[in-house]
């Protein structure tokens, strides 16, 4: 098949697992957004592979005016690129960029290997990280909605396959102006992926509804959230945060899920810190709407922590390829503050210098070693104080008014009777405490 996994095949001869052979092809425009091109324009579409469990086994690189219509690279670096795959004994050729369904057709006839694009491996790392029950169903939903349009891509190399093989019946090819198998078969798959996407927006929509729910009853805390590029260290920091577990691999797309934990700031103050998936150059747009729940903190949180690897050479790209994808879901208005981490892992060539001179209010930090980690919450620290306060009221015990605006608005930590006043230890934000006074409350203490 043209489409599937580049991860792992099973050996005939003694069922072993092996790492599938892959080659790399960027085709590289005069406008392209690669990020790291002074370095290694493959060197991030290395790393996916390994992410997908592959092994890079060559690559090829084109500089072109434009794409070639029906082979994306031009046809003479196809031909080129057949005979390289064979000599380096490929199982399959990823390339850097979305490819049409038809010119991923083009370059598999002509180069007689499995051909995958971008798109298709960051699905299939997803599919293969994907824990939780919503997390499957998101990436499924992509997958589908990806594949769908090109299902007859799919079908017409089947029928290809079984006609250069002498095949039997299901791959037989319809006459000019007849319907064959193949058509038939299209039908009854478009059908039935159809099905399935109804199936899965079905179930993802009341994910969504919970999720909407779940997130509008965390109003009454200052929400941020960590956002940021594949491995830049955003659980590494909620843990270190939080005393969460969240699980830290050096490897791409450890995190696809969203954890939320308190996160105690001192003095009182209590923020909701949550930790998400992280983001890639042109993160496929399938994706970004069927993870729509799993972003949902994001989307509405008080303040977004920019998490930078600061130590690659490419954090300036992957800034900008951030905000992107923040632009995309709606965050265009959400405050953002920048955190330069790994700073304990600088090389001569890292654009540390460029990061300062372009983010002056950025914090540096290293998640690991728990340098700035103090600055950094000393500066949350001034953004909650300013929006919460934290006051011991005193009332009758039968106000009911006062109680149910402060359940409403207000988080009441804790509360004790006496002779029929009730005293309550309330974090609020500070523009309700006017009509908290008028409900007749009075202040004993605040922080
Ligand atoms: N040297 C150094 N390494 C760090 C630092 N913070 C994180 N790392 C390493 O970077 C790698 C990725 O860390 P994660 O915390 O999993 O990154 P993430 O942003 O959550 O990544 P995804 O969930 O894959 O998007 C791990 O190997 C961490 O140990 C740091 O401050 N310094
Ligand atoms: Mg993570």
């Amino acid at each position: 098949m043209p489409t599937g996994p580049a991860s792992l095949k099973i050996q005939d001869n003694n069922q072993s697992v092996v790492a599938e052979r892959a080659v790399l092809v960027g085709l590289i425009l005069p406008n392209s957004d690669h990020g790291a091109t002074r370095y290694d324009p493959l060197a991030e579409l290395a790393g996916l592979t390994a992410a997908a469990g592959a092994d890079v086994v060559g690559r090829v690189v084109q500089k072109r005016g434009q794409i070639c219509a029906s082979t994306y690279i031009g046809r003479g670096k196809v031909n080129e690129l057949a005979e390289y795959a064979a000599a380096k004994e490929a199982d399959v050729v990823i390339f850097d960029n979305e490819l049409a369904p038809s010119q991923i057709r083009e370059v598999e006839r002509i180069i007689e290997h499995r051909v995958i694009d971008r798109t298709e491996l960051i699905l299939d790392i997803f599919a293969s990280r994907a824990r939780t029950h919503s997390a499957r169903l998101q990436v499924e939903l992509a997958q589908l909605e990806y594949t769908a349009p090109r299902l007859r891509g799919m079908w017409s190399h089947l029928e290809r396959i079984a006609g250069a093989g002498g095949g039997t019946t299901a791959g037989a090819v319809g006459g000019v102006g007849t319907r064959g198998p193949g058509e038939r078969q299209i039908e009854i798959d478009r059908r039935l992926v159809q099905k399935r996407v109804t199936f899965l927006k079905s179930q993802l929509a009341n994910i969504d509804k919970r999720k909407i729910r779940e997130v509008k009853s965390r109003s009454d805390y200052y929400t941020i959230s960590l956002v940021g590029y594949t491995n830049a260290g955003k659980s590494t920091l909620m843990n270190a945060l939080t005393n969460a577990d969240t699980l830290v691999e050096d490897k791409l797309f450890a995190t696809l899920d969203t954890k939320t934990r308190k996160w105690n700031l001192g003095g009182g103050q209590v923020a909701l810190l949550s930790d998400t998936v992280g983001f890639v150059r042109n993160l496929p747009h399938q994706l970004v709407a069927s993870f729509r729940a799993t972003l949902e903190e994001t989307v509405h949180a008080d303040l977004l922590l920019h998490v930078v690897d600061a130590s690659s050479h490419d954090a300036p790209g992957q800034i900008k390829a951030v905000e992107r994808v923040l632009d995309d879901i709606g965050c265009h208005d959400t405050p953002r503050l920048n955190v330069l981490n790994k700073v304990d892992a600088l090389d001569d060539e890292s654009s540390i210098h460029i990061l300062r001179a372009n983010h002056e209010d950025a914090v540096e930090i290293s998640a690991l070693t728990g340098k700035g980690i103090d600055e950094l919450t000393e500066r949350i620290l001034d953004r909650v104080r300013g929006r919460y306060a934290r006051v011991m009221l005193e009332a009758s015990a039968t106000n009911g008014r006062l109680l149910s605006y402060l359940s409403q608005y207000a988080h009441i930590l804790d509360r004790s009777y006496t002779d029929g006043t009730m005293r309550l230890d309330v974090r609020l934000p500070t523009q309700e405490l006017p009509r908290v006074l008028n409900l007749g409350a009075t202040v004993i203490s605040s922080e």
